[in-house]
């Protein structure tokens, strides 16, 4: 789509090379506020003909003939959204509409056939009121010839649908119909061998196009340098030889838990195509037996999750997961009303907060959390790293009955606890930092938080998910640039939230800073609600602080790059410290000259 803009003269061609690189126009999925030439912004699946039945229904009221053209891919014809579009549009006959079908017969879990399938999709169509014309989405005089047909309304008050035929990856040997080149860049020799199979080896000007990539990103680089708070020495992630971490994707826990835990007959999960990503397919690796509990639902959420609640109605263990946005946002009402309202045992996996990086911003779940914790009866687990989210899943799906949110990251994240680290459901762990290790784990004592004696450390950080290890970094800078002593309180079940654990952290440090990798409010505001309403604290006085996503939509960009970008670092929940830090000592001055005079 980027290159058909550039060549149609939006903008220089070879601008396309920051594409999904952080600030860059290109975004992982295409923002109309960002690049000229994009209508309007997507990312979504099955909203496309919706917005496009909208267009088309004001062109009619204005008297306007243009033509509103909508490109969709086969496996989003899964969406019942689209379907909702269809009938809108034969029903208001929309003659100015035209729908064009990407049929390559793959999505992202393999082929469409196989996932959910579609076909007939002409009969389909047609039995929807609309006309159908049928191509070879490679032969161009047949798809110009197809839409100068179609837009030229070859049935007055029908909506037409182009279906193009087409092979993904084509005339590239190593990638035709191979489902796994979704969103993946191919490394340099693929490249250069995929433009030599095409022909461009010779045409293209690779190596000028990739410097220009460098330098772009080096000011990417210079930018966020700027933006981050700095301190006498580097205490980035394995940046020195001390306070090392093993990395490992979160989302491996879940799929190890379900590994184990698929043994019980009544587990069932349910694929949302993108289930290698998620690991929800673990369930049934070198498992063919477990094969008849595995449903492949397609990409449709709404009704994969209402159909969760009906498995759980009959005594199954459903387990459904997809990106964050998609598992507990697109399908909130039926979240809201059949698995809540029911209060149905499913267990729904919301992945990949801001570690979805380069997706940018329609993927990356920042405000998924208001909503699940918002709702009645639900349970809500962010555990921190690889180990404690494999334990919250054999919690969850087979002890906690009732509805229950779990969500995790993509990217690799330090791995903060062992197989002995306390994992209570409803109960957090207070972590505190003892000494510098060669190794970070070593470095720290972590304890459930009603064991956990009173030092009168200076100040709180109370985070969950991803943000314990950052709030564990953070604490390692405060104690050897300033000699702060930090309680870090892994708060991993958001819901119910221990209040105990918040009201001592409160009355006992005096200082209160929450941090998620969310949009700033989720877990602050449950906190200083905890804070606010509890009679121990009237009169205490708390300082606290915020630390989270600002009211903003995501960007593309590196995972770790985007932690930096929203603010969200170690190094920002410190500099938020000091701060704060600052504030209470100026408060306890004012109060020893008020004492005195
Ligand atoms: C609502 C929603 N659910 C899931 C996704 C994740 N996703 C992105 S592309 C894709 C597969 C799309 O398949 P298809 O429409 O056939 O497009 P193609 O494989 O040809 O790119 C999925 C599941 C999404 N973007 N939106």
């Amino acid at each position: 789509m980027y290159l058909g803009l550039g060549f149609a003269g939006y903008f220089p061609i070879e601008d396309i090379v920051t594409l999904r690189k952080l600030y860059s126009p290109f975004q992982g999925h295409p923002h109309r506020l960002k690049l000229p030439g994009v209508e309007v912004s997507s990312g979504s699946l099955g909203q496309g003909l919706s917005i496009a039945v909208g267009m088309a229904l004001a062109g009619k009221l204005d008297g306007h003939n243009h033509t509103v053209f909508c490109i969709m891919g086969d496996g989003a014809q899964q969406e019942g959204n689209i379907w909702e579009a269809a009938m809108e549009a034969s029903h208001y006959k929309l003659d100015n509409l035209v729908g064009i079908i990407d049929r390559n017969r793959l999505q992202i879990d393999g082929w469409v056939k196989d996932v959910m399938n579609v076909e007939p999709l002409d009969e389909r169509y047609r039995s929807f009121g609309w006309e159908v014309i049928e191509v070879d989405g490679h032969d161009i005089e047949q798809v110009v010839h197809a839409l100068q047909q179609a837009k030229s309304g070859p049935v007055p008050g029908k909506p037409t649908v182009v279906i193009a035929n087409t092979v993904k990856g084509k005339g590239i040997s190593f990638m035709e119909n191979v489902a796994g080149w979704h969103g993946k860049a191919p490394s340099h020799d693929e490249m250069v061998k995929g433009l030599d199979e095409l022909g461009l080896k010779n045409v293209i000007a690779y190596d000028a196009l990739l410097n220009k990539a460098k330098k772009y990103q080096s000011e990417v680089d210079a930018t966020l340098a700027a933006k981050t708070p700095a301190f006498s020495r580097d205490y980035w992630w394995n940046s020195t030889s001390q306070m090392r971490v093993k990395m490992e994707p979160t989302r491996k826990g879940f799929g190890q838990s379900l590994q184990k835990n698929g043994e019980d007959e009544r587990v069932v999960c349910l694929g949302l195509d993108i289930s290698g990503s998620i690991t929800i397919s673990d369930f049934y690796a070198g498992k063919p037996e477990r094969k008849s509990r595995w449903v492949s639902m397609g990409i449709a959420e709404q009704s994969a999750t209402a159909a969760a609640a009906g498995l759980a109605r009959e005594g199954k263990l459903p387990v459904f997961g997809t990106y964050g946005t998609f598992a507990a946002a697109r399908n909130l009402d039926q979240i809201r009303v059949s698995v809540c309202y029911g209060n149905f045992n499913v267990l729904i996996v919301g992945a990949h907060g801001v570690s979805v990086g380069p997706d940018g911003a329609t993927h990356q779940a920042l405000e998924d959390l208001f909503a699940m914790c918002g709702l009645p009866n639900m349970s809500v687990v962010v555990p921190c790293d690889v180990i404690e989210t494999r334990k919250a899943t054999d919690y969850l799906l087979l002890q906690h009955v009732g509805p229950k949110y779990i969500r995790f990251a993509r990217e690799a994240t330090a791995v903060v606890t062992t197989g002995d680290t306390p994992f209570v459901f409803g109960m957090a762990n207070v972590i505190r930092l003892r000494r510098e290790a060669p190794e970070m784990i070593d470095a720290f004592e972590t304890v459930l938080a009603p064991n956990y004696v009173n030092e009168r450390e200076d100040l709180s950080i109370i985070a969950c998910g991803p943000m314990v290890p950052e709030a564990m970094r953070a604490a390692w800078v405060l104690k050897q640039e300033f000699g702060y002593e930090t309680r870090v309180v892994n708060m991993h079940t958001m819901k119910p939230i221990d209040e105990t654990a918040i009201i001592r952290a409160a009355k006992e440090t005096g200082i209160v800073i929450t941090a998620e990798e969310h949009q700033i409010g989720a877990l602050a505001w449950r906190v200083s609600s905890v804070i606010t309403e509890t009679p121990e604290l009237y009169g205490v006085p708390v300082i606290s602080g915020a630390i989270g996503v600002k009211d903003r939509f995501g960007d593309s960009g590196a995972p770790w790059e985007l932690i930096k970008e929203f603010g969200v670092s170690a190094e920002h929940i410190a500099q938020k410290a000091v701060e704060l830090l600052a504030i209470a000592k100026i408060k306890k001055e004012e109060e020893r000259f008020q004492l005195t005079h």
